[in-house]
C-alpha cells in the first residue's frame, strides 16, 4: 500500500516538475539610468541565480537599456527588496511565470497532432516536414543537411516551383531553444506560402521565380530539451571540455568576429561563443550549406525572439555595412508592411546599435559571405509573455510576419540582377 502510494506521489512530481519549478519566479524589468545602477544589477546577478532574457547576458547591460531577468522563486523577495532600495526604475514583468507558462497553451485548437496554431515537439514537426513534401511534390522537397549533436537529422526544406537557374532565399527558426513562436513561424510561412500559390499573385510569382530555403528548427536538440525538461533553455546541448555546463549560444558561434563582443569564453554562459567557430555539429552543417550554396543564396532570414525588432548587420562592430542605406530602407518598409495587419511596432536598425552588439551571429557572417540581404527578426512581443507568447498570438504574428518577409523576398526578386 505504502509503495503504490509512493510510485504514484513520484509519478505525479514527475508529471508536473517543469510546472512546479517555475511556480512563485518572476521576471523584472529594470532600465539603469547610469553605471552605478548597471553596477546594482551585476552584484545582484553575480549573489543570485538570474536568467538573464534581454539582453541575454549581464556583460551587455548599458544605461538606459530595458533589462529583463527571471529570478527564482525563494529569491524574488530579496532581489525587489534591493532594486527598491537602490532607487533604480524597476517593474514586475511577470509576477509568476508559471501563470504565463500556462497561458502559452491558451490555443482553441482540439487537435492532438500537428496544427500550425499551436506549438508543436520536435516529433511532430519532423513529422510535418516529411508530410508536406510528400503532399506537395512538384513545389516542395526535403533533404537533411546534418546531424545535431545528440543525433537527429536537421531536415530542411526548399520549396519552389523547379526552373533553371533559380536564386534562393534561406530562412531557419528555431536558433535559440526557448523562442517557440520562431519554428511555429517557419512552418506558418510554408503553409502560407503552399495554400496561396496560384491564387496570390506575389506569393505565385516568388515561387515561380525564386526558391525558398526553410529550416524550421535549427537548435533541435535545445528544442526538444525545452520540452522535456527546462523550458528556458537556450543554447545547443553539446557538452563542454573541462566543464560540467553544457551547451553552446549558436547565435555566438559563427565566424564573424568570433566572441570578441557581447559573447561569453565561459561554458556556463548563455552566451558562450563555443570553443572554436562552428564548434557545434548545427552551425557547422548551416554554414557548410550555405557556403556550397552561395552562387544561388540571395537573402538570409533568421527569425528570433521577442523584442519585435529587424536587424541587420552589423552586431559584431558599431561600423556600418557597405549596403546601410538599402538595407535600412528595406527595414523600415517592410516593418511598414508588418504593422498594416494589427498595428505591431517594430524598431529596426543595425544590431550593434538597435540591440546590442554581440559576435559570431549568422546574419552578420552570411552578410560577409557576400549575401546582401541579411535579416534578423526578434518577433512578438515586447515581455509582456516574453518567450511564452500564448498559443492564440500565433496565428497574429505569423500573419504580420508573413508581410514582411514577402515584402522582402519580392524586394530581392526585384534587384536580382
Ligand atoms: O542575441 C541574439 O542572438 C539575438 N537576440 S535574442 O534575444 N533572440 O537572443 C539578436 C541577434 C542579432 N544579431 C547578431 N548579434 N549578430
Ligand atoms: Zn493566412
Ligand atoms: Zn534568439
Amino acid at each position: 500500500m505504502w509503495a503504490l502510494l509512493v510510485l504514484i506521489g513520484a509519478a505525479a512530481v514527475s508529471a508536473h516538475l517543469q510546472d512546479l519549478s517555475f511556480d512563485g519566479q518572476k521576471v523584472f524589468r529594470v532600465i539603469p539610468q547610469n553605471d552605478e545602477q548597471v553596477e546594482l544589477i551585476n552584484s545582484i546577478a553575480s549573489n543570485t541565480q538570474v536568467d538573464f532574457w534581454k539582453p541575454d547576458s549581464v556583460t551587455l547591460i548599458r544605461p538606459k537599456m530595458q533589462v529583463d531577468f527571471r529570478v527564482e522563486a525563494d529569491k524574488t523577495f530579496e532581489v525587489e527588496d534591493l532594486l527598491k532600495e537602490s532607487g533604480v526604475e524597476y517593474r514586475v514583468l511577470i509576477d509568476n511565470l508559471q501563470a504565463a507558462l500556462d497561458a502559452q497553451f491558451d490555443s482553441k485548437a482540439r487537435t492532438a497532432g500537428h496544427s500550425y496554431e499551436k506549438y508543436n515537439n520536435w516529433e511532430t514537426i519532423a513529422a510535418w516536414t516529411a508530410d508536406i513534401a510528400a503532399q506537395n511534390p512538384g513545389l516542395v522537397s526535403r533533404s537533411v543537411i546534418g546531424q545535431t549533436y545528440e543525433g537527429r537529422p536537421m531536415y530542411l526544406l526548399k520549396m519552389g516551383k523547379s526552373g533553371p537557374n533559380k536564386k534562393a532565399i534561406f530562412m531557419d527558426c528555431g536558433f535559440h531553444a526557448r523562442e517557440w513562436i520562431t519554428p511555429a513561424f517557419c512552418q506558418w510561412f510554408v503553409k502560407e506560402a503552399l495554400e496561396t500559390y496560384g491564387k496570390d499573385s506575389v506569393m505565385t510569382t516568388l515561387l515561380n521565380s525564386l526558391d525558398f530555403y526553410v529550416l524550421p528548427v535549427l537548435n533541435i536538440d535545445g528544442y526538444v530539451y525545452t520540452w522535456t525538461n527546462d523550458r528556458m533553455w537556450r543554447k545547443t546541448r553539446s557538452k563542454n571540455a573541462g566543464s560540467l555546463c553544457i551547451g553552446t549560444d549558436p547565435n555566438r558561434n559563427f565566424n564573424a568576429g568570433w566572441c570578441s563582443i557581447g559573447a561569453s569564453k565561459k561554458p556556463c554562459d548563455s552566451t558562450y561563443c563555443g570553443s572554436a567557430p562552428e564548434s557545434e555539429k548545427e552551425t557547422k552543417a548551416l554554414a557548410d550549406f550555405i557556403r556550397e550554396h552561395l552562387s544561388t543564396i540571395k537573402a538570409y532570414l533568421t527569425i528570433h525572439s521577442y523584442s519585435q525588432l529587424l536587424l541587420f548587420p552589423y552586431s559584431y562592430t558599431y561600423k556600418l555595412p557597405s549596403d546601410y542605406e538599402e538595407l535600412n530602407s528595406i527595414a523600415s518598409a517592410a516593418s511598414k508592411q508588418l504593422a498594416t495587419l494589427y498595428n505591431t511596432k517594430y524598431t529596426f536598425g543595425p544590431g550593434a546599435t538597435t540591440i546590442y552588439p554581440a559576435a559570431g551571429g549568422s546574419d552578420d557572417w552570411a552578410y560577409d559571405q557576400g549575401i546582401k540581404y541579411a535579416f534578423t527578426f526578434e518577433l512578438r512581443d515586447t515581455g509582456r509573455y516574453g518567450f511564452m507568447l500564448p498559443e492564440s498570438q500565433i496565428k497574429p504574428t505569423c500573419e504580420e510576419t508573413l508581410l514582411a518577409v514577402k515584402y522582402i523576398a519580392n524586394y530581392v526578386l526585384e534587384h536580382l540582377y
